[in-house]
């Protein structure tokens, strides 16, 4: 049956037919629970306050919400190539894992608690996981299981029988597809064809010619007619497979990233938004669309302060959903007339691997223990949900080392979580709503709550434990879904003797917004039988519906490790400051390992890991903390010649990306010289023999110069350049902005010299916090 659709209307009214009962300024009717309120011209501070603690959830984003811990998974042709990001000019025949098994991937997803799957069905280059009737660019062209393989089958039907749900990533951007690919002439993306009434999903066999004849749909389907021109009937009919012959699918993750710009193709989201929400009414569209908002970085890392009700400037039906990188999206000083106030939470993605590098690559090593649970505390703990990414290698399995770092970390969450010391409290509060008693915060329940008496933006909940107990980590729940989002501030003290005290933070966490989940770890344990929790600021009647209370099972070790000063010198040191032991060989730290006690000096011709790990008050370690210094310290280099500097706003030397300091940078005069390419020629002082290079962008959360297209020559007397010696894309750097690094046939060289021939956005900057080059065998 065909169901024929007036896109423009109908579709986004669906769209967001939830219960949008806008309130009117307070004095005239009272502020209702809404999925969306309009502030007001001429409402006060108060009404906008409470406008946007009424703001709920909808039911897709409350169930998304509960997951928490969540999996993406990236394989494809790109492991094959060992790079991040294909070209769209792939072979088929590339594609041919010979021990692929999803069990083996989704036993890793359910060891640490994953509750979901987002699977990568389509990156940036186009080659398709399930045997698509829309492109032979598909599994189906590959030898992989004879041509009859179809990955997002095996993953789906691992998924159901390990109890996690499944959902798609599906690649907007498409280089197969793209008009200018000599691989694929007929490619539909940026063709310039017009929009024609289509009917999805589409009869392959007139796709071009006759794009309203449809095709049976699937059983328990219909079709929907949009208008659309080729790609976006291509993509529409790519969504229509995934989303109704998998089983449920719980999100649709749509990536702004496009390796490709120069050829310009307009996305019909409102198209692809209605499809979704006909096809899986449950699914949250996450990225560019309504549901869930990309927390701004794929470092794993949450706001300290992090709101899930944002104000829009326009209506969410016509509001365009760009990135929101900003650090503060929605204290009230950012609430305003004219704003919609929507709930839009947090997705915290990122990867097993260094440097949030998506796909394996045999030099890619995955991230410490003590990375993988800081970003736990960073992401569920602030607030979001995490989405931390697995990369299978070319057998189709994920590697021991990923699988090692990740059931070590996944072990030391189970354990801490497994038991909330709260047993047994009696819970009372200063003052409560008398149908919103404390008890409730212990109740194991989202959807019972204690809640401030009427009027009060203020409380304090104590538990009273029936012994003293020792913890650490400290969780605070809203009770967002019937609620919305209220708590400001908050303090969390103990019970010492006769006097309550504040439980000391460690520096990194702030006592500021709750949500669905704030986790706070204490600098050490505390030990004690009476704990408070005191809101110092809400913006209405604060809720609290859970409070934990939990002791880490070992101590952790975050960021310890300080750059790599051109003498060569290193510090550590440890929240906590415990005693610590380190290596430099590469070598597991073991008690009897060096201690501590002053800066390091590290070498400084060669690569260089650092392990550490604090040594413990009962003698035992704590976990480890690792750092690799990649390549030579740039002792007694000089900038040889220069085409741009910045020197007089500030300090921006081209001296600065020698300097062995991550946190100064080079930059080309802020206006002048706007144009690519620059560069930068640096005279080592001696013949090195060197292998490779790196190129660290500046790290200080501006993407001004960042290069992402460059070229690397290296010269043995500043004469005769070997011009040829390295050039290409740092893939995704935009997104995420850590070191690059390049390797080379080795070669002799004194000179060396970075061009910059493109950087982010097109800019005419160009910057870098740090250029150096790797030693050949240097091997780290
Ligand atoms: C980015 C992409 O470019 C990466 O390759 C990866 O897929 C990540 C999830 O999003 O923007």
């Amino acid at each position: 049956m065909k169901n024929a659709i007036s896109l423009s209307s109908i579709g986004l009214l669906m769209l967001f037919a939830l219960s949008y009962r806008c309130a009117r300024a307070a004095d005239t009717q009272p502020i209702t629970y809404s999925t969306m309120q309009v502030i007001e011209e001429g409402d006060s501070d108060a009404v906008i306050a409470e406008k946007a603690a009424k703001v709920l959830p909808r039911t897709n984003q409350r169930d998304w919400m509960r997951l928490e811990r969540t999996f993406f998974l990236h394989f494809g042709v790109n492991t094959f190539n060992e790079v991040e990001w294909g070209t769209g000019h792939e072979d088929a025949s590339i594609f041919n894992p010979t021990d692929l098994d999803a069990n083996q991937w989704l036993d890793a997803v359910t060891n640490f608690g994953g509750k979901m799957i987002v699977l990568v069905c389509k990156h940036h280059d186009g080659f398709c996981y399930w045997p698509t009737r829309y492109t032979p660019h598909s599994v189906a062209a590959s030898p992989w299981r004879g041509g009859k393989g179809d990955e997002v089958r095996e993953v789906a039907d691992a998924a159901r029988s390990h109890g996690v749900t499944l959902a798609v990533y599906l690649s907007p951007a498409d280089l197969y597809q793209l008009r200018t690919n000599p691989k694929n002439p007929a490619g539909y993306y940026g063709n310039g064809s017009s929009n024609v009434l289509s009917v999805i999903p589409t009869d392959p066999a007139n796709f071009k010619t006759d794009p309203a004849k449809g095709r049976t749909p699937t059983p328990g389907f219909t079709s929907y007619t949009y208008l659309v021109d080729d790609y976006n009937r291509y993509f529409l009919n790519q969504l229509y497979e995934l989303l109704t012959e998998y089983g449920p699918i719980y999100e649709v993750w749509f990536d702004g990233a496009n390796p490709d710009p120069s050829v310009h193709e307009t996305y019909n989201y409102a198209a692809w938004y209605d499809l979704i929400r006909h096809l899986q009414p449950n699914a949250v569209i996450m990225g560019k669309g309504p549901d869930v908002r990309w927390v701004g970085n794929e470092a794993g890392v949450g706001r300290t302060t992090e709101w899930s009700v944002i104000p829009l400037p326009t209506s969410p039906e016509t509001f365009k959903w760009p990135d929101m990188t900003g650090g503060d999206l929605g204290s009230r000083a950012k609430l305003k007339p004219g704003s919609h106030l929507w709930w839009y939470p947090a997705e915290v993605n990122t990867t097993i691997l260094q440097n949030s590098q998506w796909f394996w690559g045999r030099n890619k090593h995955p991230r410490t223990v003590t990375q993988l649970l800081d970003i736990f505390y960073t992401s569920v703990g602030r607030n979001g949900n995490l989405i931390l990414n697995l990369s299978p290698d070319k057998r189709g399995l994920v590697p021991d080392n990923q699988l090692d770092a990740l059931s070590k970390a996944a072990q030391i969450i189970n354990e801490t979580f497994a038991a909330n010391l709260t047993d047994g409290a009696k819970v009372t509060a200063d003052n409560s709503n008398p149908t919103n008693s404390p008890s409730l915060v212990l109740d194991g329940n989202l959807d019972t709550w204690w809640e401030a008496a009427s009027g009060k933006t203020n409380g304090t909940v104590t538990l009273a434990l029936p012994k003293p107990v020792t913890f650490d980590v400290v969780s605070l729940q809203e009770a967002v879904d019937h609620r919305g989002q209220r708590i400001e501030s908050f303090a969390i003290e103990a019970l010492n003797g006769s006097k309550w005290e504040a439980a000391e933070k460690i520096s990194s966490d702030e006592l500021t917004t709750v949500g669905h989940r704030r986790f706070i770890r204490l600098k050490s344990p505390i030990t004690t039988d009476q704990v408070r929790i005191r809101i110092t600021g809400s913006r209405l009647e604060p809720t609290l519906a859970e409070i934990g209370l939990f002791k880490q099972s070992i101590t952790t070790l975050p960021r310890t490790i300080s750059d790599r000063g051109t003498n060569g010198v290193v510090s550590l040191s440890n929240l906590a400051s415990n005693k610590m032991v380190y290596t430099l060989d590469g070598s597991t730290p073991t008690t009897n390992s060096a201690i501590y006690i002053s800066p390091i000096t590290l070498p400084l011709d060669r690569s260089v890991r650092v392990r550490a790990a604090s040594l413990l008050p009962d003698g035992q370690l704590g976990i480890e903390g690792a750092r690799i210094f990649a390549g030579l310290m740039p002792i007694g280099w000089k900038v040889v010649s220069v085409d741009s500097e910045e020197t007089a706003g500030a300090d921006n030397a081209a001296a600065r990306a020698i300097d062995g300091d991550s946190s100064t940078i080079w930059h080309t005069r802020w206006n002048a010289d706007q144009r690519q390419p620059h560069s930068i020629t640096v005279d080592m002082g001696k013949t090195n023999r060197i292998a490779g290079s790196t190129y660290l962008p500046r790290q200080d959360g501006l993407l001004n110069g960042v290069v992402d297209k460059y070229r690397f020559e290296t010269s043995t007397d500043g004469v005769t350049w070997m011009t040829n010696i390295m050039s290409g894309l740092f893939a995704n750097i935009q997104n995420n902005p850590s070191l690059q690094e390049t390797s080379f046939a080795p070669v002799e060289a004194r000179f060396f010299r970075f061009i910059s021939l493109h950087a982010i956005g097109g800019s005419g900057w160009t910057s870098a916090a740090e250029i150096t080059v790797l030693p050949a065998g240097d091997g780290n």
